[in-house]
């Protein structure tokens, strides 16, 4: 493609005289913003390790008390799109969020989807508009835009989940904002696996009045159903998608959902795709390569890839590694943005 005239080639008076204008000449900008072939992603491949963010999040429990946290989270920011603006991809944010014994974060509903996937400890739980969730590690529970959510802790020992929220994208389309509440009345708890046998509640016999008919998907069930598959599929990879199960489309409508798991000694090839990717490790240890880069993956830690990465995925043990992946996939198919290319 051909080199374009730079700003620096216009007469200085000129430019000044757009500006007063609020004007801009497109043509010293157009490869930056139309990069020939792919994008060129400020999304940097990079990897968090839980042993090095655990000490950091139980020094914030001692150091700020819930009440002046509201959500007492550490960001894992992507230095690509610069720390502050808390973002692991342009769409994904990711957050570690503690809660200690006996502790309460208060009920809030706010535009962005969230999701939690439980990372450590036992009898903290989410009420979303009514519905307890109980937590246990490898749990996803979903609190989606508009639903009431708090967070309490029964148990004894800290609490730990990973927050996945589509907030980049819906902060800069100006649209997030967050109401407060009171304490949610528990009308139900979802402590069960729901949909699995095919059954629904009669008044949902068509649909729920709700796009979100399930809210807790309990690990145990997925690490089953990846088991299975494993043994039923010769090919790779073993991945199963968090649907609504009244529709089979994605359970929330701007991020996707999914978990893999690589068989022992295995290695999985992932296509590059237009979509960027968290990997977090729920169970075992995986290298993960994202082009030239490598990095070793134990339990809890996360990663993330820019578009059109190569991902490799390559379990050297002898124990299955299962990993929850989250993906932008939703919001560019509804776009039309979506593609997969061959690996090259
Ligand atoms: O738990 O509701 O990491 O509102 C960021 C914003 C968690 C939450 C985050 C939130 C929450």
């Amino acid at each position: 493609m051909e080199q374009l005239a730079r700003l620096e080639d216009l007469p200085v008076t000129y430019v000044d005289t757009l500006k007063q204008n609020n004007l801009v000449p497109l043509w010293p900008s157009l490869r930056n913003v139309l990069p020939p072939v792919k994008p060129v992603p400020l999304t940097q491949a990079i990897a968090w390790k839980f042993q090095e963010i655990k000490p950091l999040l139980i020094e914030a429990g001692e150091l700020t008390p819930i009440e002046k946290a509201e959500r007492r989270v550490l960001v894992l920011a992507n230095p690509g799109h610069g720390l502050d603006n808390m973002r692991a991809t342009s769409v994904i944010y990711l957050g570690m969020q503690l809660l200690l014994p006996k502790e309460w974060a208060p009920a809030h509903r706010h535009t962005p989807n969230a999701v939690r996937l439980i990372v450590e400890g036992e009898n903290a739980y989410t009420t979303v508009e009514g519905q307890k969730c109980p937590m246990s590690h490898g749990d996803l529970i979903l609190t989606p835009s508009g639903l009431w959510h708090e967070h309490g802790h029964d148990g004894d020992e800290p609490v730990i989940w990973l927050d996945v929220l589509d907030l980049p994208l819906v902060y800069y389309m100006e649209a997030s904002f967050v109401e407060g509440g009171e304490c949610q009345p528990v009308v139900s708890v979802l402590d069960k696996p729901r949909y699995g046998a095919g059954l629904v509640p009669t008044k949902h016999h068509i649909r729920a009045e709700t796009d979100y008919p399930m809210l807790r998907y309990p690990w145990a069930e997925a690490k089953q159903l990846l088991i299975d598959l494993a043994k039923e599929q010769t090919d790779a990879p073993v991945q199963v998608a968090y649907v609504n199960p009244e529709t089979g489309e994605d359970c929330q409508k701007i991020i996707g959902y999914s978990a893999l798991m690589i068989r022992p000694n295995e290695t999985v090839q992932l296509p590059p795709r237009s979509a960027a990717q968290v990997f977090h490790v729920i169970e075992g240890q995986v290298e993960l390569k994202i082009d030239a880069q490598t990095f070793a993956l134990d339990k809890a830690d996360t990663a993330c890839a820019p578009c059109f990465a190569a991902v490799d995925l390559i379990n050297h043990s002898s124990e299955a590694c299962f990993i929850f992946v989250a993906d932008e996939a939703p919001i560019q198919k509804k776009l039309g943005l979506y593609s997969v290319r061959e690996r090259r």
